[in-house]
């Protein structure tokens, strides 16, 4: 992959002065490391920053960043302010923030495949390359591209974004090389890979390891083992309480049951809806699915939202898995 950054972005950045950075709701380590090390590129460059997201910061792994996020927009943060939108192409993703960056000149930095993909524009940049592995590296990509180098400290947010995303390396396949060639430069520049995997992968609770028990034992295969399905019912939720929650454990333990193509999450989120979490190997394009649903995601990682419990949402999608194995 070549990545190239658009110059509109460059003048977007050159032209302004003062910058919101936002990013999707429910944020992740790439949103969250994207926008903190987009900030902090911005300030050197002497811009006036306010870097917002509308949270919650649910994963332990990114809960120490949230007091470095407003939760609101002021009015006095909007006056002659620009957005910059990481990690989702639309402003509604970016949850409570839609209202507070309206009608704003908004420039896009984003990865996803499908949902609001928009073309750029001189007033409204967009930066958009699905085959990059993370939001964050193609926040290195900019970065470099206005002739800088990250900070110390900004190396260490992109590296903890470009593990994120890219499961510590795991997703990369044989395409990646300029993966590496990004990671080895941040590592240049002070990341620490046994540290990141340490935030990421350590620090959990016992109960949490309980709660990956119940779901395993629980979870079921269908069509001869090409999809497993796992369900969190609400009760259960509610005993053990969103912080146990740990959906990339429970992908990886069963993403490594031999032939299995999909793994499909369904939790019950409130007593009348549910978040649907799809990861596929390969050759599934588990984004098609979610979108089918009003979701979005990636071809081997996807989600949607649907109203209804486990018991009715279940049939709707297995129907449709019943259609492609
Ligand atoms: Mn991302």
């Amino acid at each position: 992959m070549s990545i190239s950054v658009p110059q509109e972005l460059l003048d977007f950045i050159k032209n302004h002065k003062k910058f919101i950075i936002a990013g999707h709701k429910d944020p992740d380590g790439d949103c969250v490391g994207s926008q903190l090390a987009m900030a902090s590129m911005l300030k050197r460059l002497g811009k006036e920053v306010v870097v917002c997201s509308s949270g919650p910061f649910k994963r332990s792994e990114i809960s120490v960043y949230q007091d470095r996020f407003a939760d609101v927009v002021r009015e006095e943060d909007r006056l002659d302010a620009v957005v910059v939108i990481m990690d989702c192409s639309a402003a509604n993703r970016t949850g409570d923030l839609e209202e507070c960056i309206k009608g704003l000149p908004t420039a896009v930095v984003d990865h996803h495949e499908r949902g609001d993909r928009r073309v750029g524009s001189q007033e409204n940049p967009a930066f958009i390359d699905p085959s990059a592995p993370s939001v964050t590296f193609l926040t290195l990509a900019l970065i470099e591209a206005l002739g800088l180098a990250p900070t110390e400290e900004e190396a260490k947010l992109l590296f903890f974004g470009l593990c994120t995303d890219t499961g510590f390396f795991r997703h990369v396949d044989s395409t990646g090389y300029e993966t590496f060639a990004y990671a080895s430069r941040l590592i240049k520049a002070g990341a620490n890979p046994k540290e990141t995997f340490r935030l990421i992968n350590g620090g959990k609770s016992f109960a949490s390891r309980r709660f990956l028990g119940v779901l395993l034992a629980g979870s079921r295969q269908y069509f001869d083992g090409k999809l497993i399905l796992a369900t969190e019912e609400y009760h259960e939720f509610q005993r053990f309480g969103p912080e146990c929650r740990d959906s990339d454990a429970l992908y990886r333990l069963l993403q490594a049951v031999d032939g299995v193509e999909v793994v499909m999450l369904i939790r019950q989120e409130t007593p009348g809806s549910c978040s649907v979490g799809l990861r596929s190997q390969d050759r599934i394009d588990v984004s098609v699915i979610a979108a089918a649903f009003g979701g979005g995601g990636h071809k081997n990682a996807a989600g949607v939202s649907m109203a209804g419990t486990v018991e009715t949402v279940c049939p709707q999608l297995l129907g449709i898995f019943e259609k492609i194995f």
